[in-house]
């Protein structure tokens, strides 16, 4: 009764906006028109905030599209999808015509994303805030096997961040810019509507951009917010990346303050009104620039660094030194010259404090160390799996754990259930809720109940037909999208995140190479399988790219020659982003999770693989470690050195390469394979030979240690698999059923409990 209600009801609206019958409609009418009654939906459930509000500031939300996601929250997406079937119309299609925003490029950013989604779901007063990018990451395209670059124009004429009235006036380089406030209704399931406050210049122009992704980086006014993660490779791009932090802290900080006035903040009182997450250092300069309008507004510079430590807190996402910002100061006196007597400053009171100088903020060198500003003037550091945090703990900010030991805590990342299970796989949704009942969508670890049918076959059975399902789904997408036949009878391993040598795609190519030289040789592996990989590489990163060629180069090899090819094929998906992980993850059987012990600080892909029911071929690193004791040794793959190992190795600084490829002949030949005249036929000499020097004279990520070890335990794998089908399944039913624990939901709740306190006054 009730869905023929609603039913109604959005076959009215949908009537009344597009003036004509919904078999009329054309699909962009029907998402404007669906856009406008999520909108209208939404702001029924923004609620006024009492006590403490948490404002995420992250250069990144890697959202994904928005419509399915909100109607799904909203409790319509049942009623529009048959709304639309009545009339002829799918919501497939319609789903197709939305662009999906470009606003994040990896794991933080899609964590951002899915804490925005566990905030508004728990009921918890919590915004984000970041900037609004006109191209954002760039579109990935291979031609000749290279990655190329173009821009993502993915702003149309319809979108989700509606204009306001509100501007801040923000200096950079000592010019006034107006900074205007995009807000975007961020509807939790079942819950509260926050917002994603995100900020931009009207001066904003595309015209600037040339080949590519080039641009005159020098010309702010036009080209501040056009792109996430301009290259950096020149002086112009570093300083541009700290224009747009700016521009994204300052106008933060001036709307936070603001708000909390408005609500009743004398400011000397702050931390009663706001909580700030600081999403890794891209968003620091948000401790000088309060601290700055708070001495403004009269208050002691003394007293304001105590308010803005009282109301911060510092997430670390990375140990990779390269990754921690670190800008000369000169760039700072360039482009904040405001800012920069106040970091003196707080780097003089840190001097107070201890004689350590490798805690300093401002170094010998006059550099200046954002993080080590973080640590120093927030009231939280914390790791984002439980390794991590030791890891930051005991070695790389060791020093500053000894100062500071009650600042440093866990929280271990987790993903949210609505988009990573109920959106993008619905069918499995389903099940279980036919076996255990609807609570598991807002309490996770109901999932648990699922244990109660891994011996039931008929479950078991039907586990794995959904899974057959979604294979096929995704062939039909590859060869939809991008015109790539799969056979989905085949295992499928998937590896898809950010392309970087610590995630070791590398890693998985030598594997790849290594199986083309058994199947050659007669020695077939126990079922047939696709490796399918999703993954964008840094424009600037050029091994990165080397290795995204060698895997087309070596998908071109396999797939001309039929004796291999019927064993095994290697897909490179272009354009990896959240749209296409929903179809990779719930057809994937090996999740594949090999960075190198020590160097992943969670990882999140390998939490939606496992709710999906995917078995996982890991090493232990990042949030692995806690997935292996979460599941049991029976029900994941593990493989490889300790991160203890792999940090004494480097501490030795013993590692060579090149002995283990002159000792071990199956890594030699898989690595002169690389420019042997079967690669080169598809591939270019130049980058081939460069990734082969990497491997073999530096290998900074230790990938040949670990060789022989993967190719065991991925061999195990693929054998269990074709071998007992049904343990396989029940398996994956085991890995699902523990996968409660990494809701974002938990994380958000452990956040609220240690650091934020939110609704509390
Ligand atoms: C730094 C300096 C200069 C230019 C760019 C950067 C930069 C940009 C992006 C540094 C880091 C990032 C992004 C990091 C990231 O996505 N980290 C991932 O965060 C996830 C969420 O916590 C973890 O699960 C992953 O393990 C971690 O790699």
């Amino acid at each position: 009764m009730k869905i023929k209600e609603n039913n109604n009801k959005i076959e009215t609206a949908l009537t009344k906006i597009c003036k004509r019958e919904i078999s009329q409609c054309s699909y962009e009418e029907l998402y404007t028109a669906l856009l406008e009654i999520v909108e209208e939906e939404s702001k029924k459930h923004a609620a006024p905030v009492k006590g403490r509000k948490l404002y995420y500031i992250s250069a990144e939300f890697l959202i994904g599209k928005l419509l399915s996601n909100n109607l799904i929250n909203l409790g319509l997406y049942d009623d529009v999808k048959v709304c639309l079937e009545t009339h002829g119309r799918s919501m497939a299609e319609l789903e197709e015509t939305e662009p999906e925003p470009s606003l994040g490029n990896g794991g933080l950013g899609r964590l951002a994303a899915c804490f925005l989604d566990s905030l508004a779901t728990l009921n918890l007063p919590g915004d984000g805030i970041g900037l609004r990018y006109h191209c954002g990451l760039f579109h990935q395209k291979f031609t000749n096997q290279l990655q190329r670059e173009t821009p993502d124009f993915w702003l149309g004429g319809d979108e989700w961040a509606k204009r306001t009235e509100k501007t801040y006036t923000v200096s950079l380089a000592g010019k006034d810019y107006k900074a205007r406030l995009y807000q975007l209704a961020v509807t939790g399931y079942e819950g509260r509507t926050n917002y994603l406050n995100l900020f931009d210049l009207d001066t904003i122009d595309d015209s600037v951009i040339r080949e590519g992704i080039s641009f005159d980086k020098t010309d702010i006014e036009k080209n501040l917010t056009l792109f996430l993660y301009p290259d950096d490779s020149d002086e112009a791009g570093r300083l541009l990346r700290i224009y747009q932090q700016y521009l994204m802290v300052s106008a933060g900080a001036q709307m936070i303050l603001e708000e909390c006035m408005e609500r009743g903040s004398s400011l000397h009182d702050l931390d009663k009104y706001a909580a700030i997450q600081i999403n890794d250092t891209h968003p620091s300069m948000v401790i000088p620039e309060l601290i700055r309008l708070l001495c403004e507004k009269g208050i002691t510079f003394e007293e304001a660094a105590e308010i803005v430590t009282k109301v911060c807190a510092y997430t670390n996402h990375t140990i990779l030194a390269e990754a921690l910002e670190k800008w000369p100061k000169y760039y700072l006196d360039t482009v904040v010259p405001q800012l920069v007597p106040i970091i003196e400053k707080l780097d003089a009171m840190v001097r107070e404090r201890t004689q350590d100088g490798s805690t300093a903020i401002i170094d010998d060198y006059k550099t200046v160390h954002m993080a080590h500003m973080d640590i120093h003037f927030t009231h939280s550091t914390n790791g984002v799996a439980a390794l991590h945090t030791e890891i930051l703990k005991n070695s790389e900010l060791n020093h500053f754990y000894r100062l500071y030991p009650e600042r440093f805590n866990n929280k271990t990342n987790g993903i949210t259930f609505r988009r990573w299970l109920l959106k993008c796989n619905p069918e499995l949704t389903e099940l279980i809720e036919s076996l255990i009942g609807p609570e598991f969508k807002k309490d996770a670890s109901k999932l648990e109940g699922l244990l109660a049918f891994t011996e039931d076959e008929a479950v078991l059975e039907k586990v794995a037909k959904l899974k057959r399902d979604n294979k096929e789904a995704l062939a039909q997408w590859l060869f939809h999208t991008q015109n790539i036949a799969v056979n989905p009878e085949s295992m499928f391993l998937i590896q898809s995140k950010r392309l970087h040598e610590y995630k070791r795609q590398q890693l998985n190519l030598l594997y790849l190479i290594h199986q083309y030289f058994e199947i050659k040789a007669g020695h077939m592996p126990k079922a047939p399988i696709t490796a399918i990989f999703g993954a964008k590489a840094a424009p600037a990163y050029t091994i990165a790219k080397d290795i995204i060629h060698a895997l087309l180069a070596l998908s071109r090899v396999i797939g001309d020659d039929p004796e291999v090819s019927r064993w095994m094929q290697v897909v490179f998906i272009e354009n990896y982003n959240v749209t296409a992980a929903e179809k990779m993850i719930p057809a994937c059987d090996l999740s594949e999770q090999i960075s190198l012990a020590s160097k992943e600080a969670s990882g999140t892909g390998n939490m939606k693989f496992m709710l999906n029911g995917a078995l996982t071929l890991g090493t232990l690193d990042g949030a692995n470690v806690e997935i292996a004791e979460a599941v049991g040794e029976d029900n994941i793959y593990i493989f490889g050195q300790s991160s203890s190992q792999v940090i004494r190795r480097y501490s030795n600084g013993d590692y060579c390469a090149r002995e283990w490829y002159e000792v071990d002949s199956n890594i030699r030949r898989a690595i002169n394979f690389l420019t042997g005249e079967e690669m080169l036929s598809h591939g270019t000499k130049e980058n081939l030979e460069r990734l082969k020097n990497e491997l073999i004279n530096k290998d900074w990520f230790q990938t040949l240690p670990d060789f022989n070890a993967y190719v065991v335990r991925k061999n195990q794998a693929i054998a269990d698999y074709a071998q007992n089908p049904m343990d396989w399944a029940r398996r994956t039913l085991i890995n699902i059923s523990k996968a409660g624990y990494f809701s974002s939901d938990r994380t958000i709740e452990e956040y609220n409990k240690d650091i934020w306190h939110l609704g509390e006054a």
